[in-house]
Parts: structure tokens; C-alpha cells; sequence
């Protein structure tokens, strides 16, 4: 039987409670698995750079194998900047290639970059017009109930460029996501990314080094729904096969 496991952690109580994120992470792994899973995942949540948690919430629950959806990842390429202002350049560019317009990519960057505190999940912006189309405040939707096919053969432990891939791959395969940018809360990872074209593209500078402060943006085809995009991200359950992350 397969499961899916998801930790998050925070510090100062609970986040429910106001408490601070301090890490997230999850699985869909097989029950034979499921305790090796849990007591790593929580090992994560007990030993992050941006502190000790003192909240710990691991929810478990069982996937419905004829549901799960398998998917490719998106190929790599890597950029090379020399500042963070070139690496904003530089996902401008990628983006406006795609359709999204100059406001709404300086709105992503500018909401990412005036963050006082960590979200947990991602804002959806209005890839023309730049307006936020949801209404979760410093929360955001959370991606869900995914994990790469490889996990547990080449991977172990925190791996951000996988992690990250595996998310944007099972977003960039949701109707109406025309683009997703991020960059990582955690204080010494300074590479960002922005998924577009069907291309994962790797910046190496998107912050300033130890910035505590990082966050996840994702551009909305105009016009659609959003309640199934949001159902997609949160629920539907998605296998990715990193195999095909071919460096470009
Ligand atoms: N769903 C939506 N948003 C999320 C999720 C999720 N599951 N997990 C994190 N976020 C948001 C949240 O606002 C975090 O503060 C922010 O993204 C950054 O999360 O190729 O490590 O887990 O080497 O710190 C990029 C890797 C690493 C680039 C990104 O993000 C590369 C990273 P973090
Ligand atoms: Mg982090």
C-alpha cells in the first residue's frame, strides 16, 4: 500500500498558533517504508538551519494507487549571474519569453523581496495584470502529496535542487500555471529558480547570503479558475521520474 507523508515544523508554538516555519517536507512511499520516513522527516524538522522546532506535525495517509499521476520532470538549464540584480534580470527575461508580462514578474519579485516573515506555501499571481488571485495572506497554497520516483534510491536528506524540481515539475503539469518563481528560505542557499517554458532554469544568485527570507510565486494563465489549480496543488497526488532531468 502506498502512503503520503508530510512534516512541517515551527518554532514558538505551533503554526496554526503564530509560530515561525522553520521546514516542510514529504514523501508518497510504500508502508514498508513509512517509519525509516517519518523518523528522517523528523530528524529534518530537529535539525535546520534556521533553528530547532518545537512544533512537529507528521500526517499520514493512504494513496490510492490507480489516482497517482506520473510525469517527467522538466529539464534543467543553469544560469550564471554575478549579483542578485542580474539573477532578477536574468528570470524577468525567461519569464516575459513566456507570456508573462514585465508587471507581473516585478510584482512576484517585489512581494518576495518586502517579506517580513516566511510563508508556508506559494502566492498565485495574474500572470497579465500581476493581481494576487489568492486569498491566503501570509499563508499561501501549499504543494502537496508528490515525490519523485527516485527519492529513495539516489537521494537522502535535504536535496533542494530534486525537492524543488519535483515540486515545480508536478506544478509546470497543472492547466493554467504558466510559470512559477522561487527562491529558498533557507539562510545560506542563495540559487533560485523560475520554471517556464517547460524548462527548470537554475539562477545562481537570487538573495543576498544569510537571508532567512525566501518564498514561491506562481503565475496564472488569465482567466481560469483558480479553485482547480489550487485543488491540483494541495490534493491530487503526483509521481515525478527525475530520470529525465537532463542537464541543457
Ligand atoms: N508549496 C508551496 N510553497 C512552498 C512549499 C510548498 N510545498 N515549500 C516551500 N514553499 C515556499 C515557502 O514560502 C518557503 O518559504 C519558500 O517556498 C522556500 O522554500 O536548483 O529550498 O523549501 O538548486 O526553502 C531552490 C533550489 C530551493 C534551486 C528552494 O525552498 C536549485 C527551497 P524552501
Ligand atoms: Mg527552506
Amino acid at each position: 500500500m502506498l502512503y503520503s507523508i508530510r512534516m512541517r515544523a515551527a518554532k514558538g508554538g505551533s503554526h496554526e498558533t503564530g509560530g515561525t516555519h522553520i521546514s516542510g517536507a514529504e514523501r508518497i512511499v510504500e508502508d514498508t517504508e513509512l517509519s525509516t520516513i517519518a523518523s528522517e522527516l523528523i530528524t529534518r524538522a530537529l535539525h535546520h538551519a534556521k533553528g530547532q522546532a518545537d512544533y512537529i506535525n507528521l500526517t499520514i495517509d493512504t494513496v490510492n494507487k490507480d489516482n497517482v499521476i506520473y510525469i517527467k520532470s522538466l529539464p534543467i538549464e543553469t544560469h550564471t549571474v554575478n549579483s542578485v540584480e542580474e539573477g532578477h534580470a536574468t528570470v524577468t527575461d525567461l519569464l516575459v519569453k513566456s507570456g508573462i508580462t514585465p508587471t507581473a514578474c516585478n510584482r512576484a519579485i517585489q512581494l518576495l523581496l518586502t517579506l517580513t516573515t516566511n510563508m508556508r506555501g506559494a502566492i498565485l499571481l495574474d500572470a497579465v495584470t500581476g493581481k494576487r488571485l489568492d486569498c491566503t495572506n501570509d499563508r499561501g497554497i501549499r504543494v502537496s502529496h508528490m515525490d519523485s520516483i527516485q527519492s529513495n534510491t539516489v537521494l537522502s536528506g535535504k536535496h533542494h535542487m530534486y525537492e524543488a524540481l519535483t515540486l515545480a515539475s508536478k506544478a509546470s503539469s497543472c492547466n493554467g500555471i504558466l510559470g512559477e518563481l522561487c527562491w529558498s528560505d533557507d539562510p545560506d542557499y542563495v540559487i533560485g529558480y523560475v520554471s517556464c517554458n517547460h524548462t527548470y532554469h537554475r539562477i545562481s544568485k537570487m538573495k543576498i547570503p544569510s537571508s532567512p527570507i525566501g518564498g514561491r510565486v506562481f503565475f496564472i494563465q488569465p482567466h481560469m479558475p483558480v479553485e482547480p489549480i489550487i485543488d491540483y496543488l494541495e490534493n491530487t497526488d503526483v509521481l515525478v521520474d527525475i530520470n529525465h532531468a537532463c542537464i541543457k
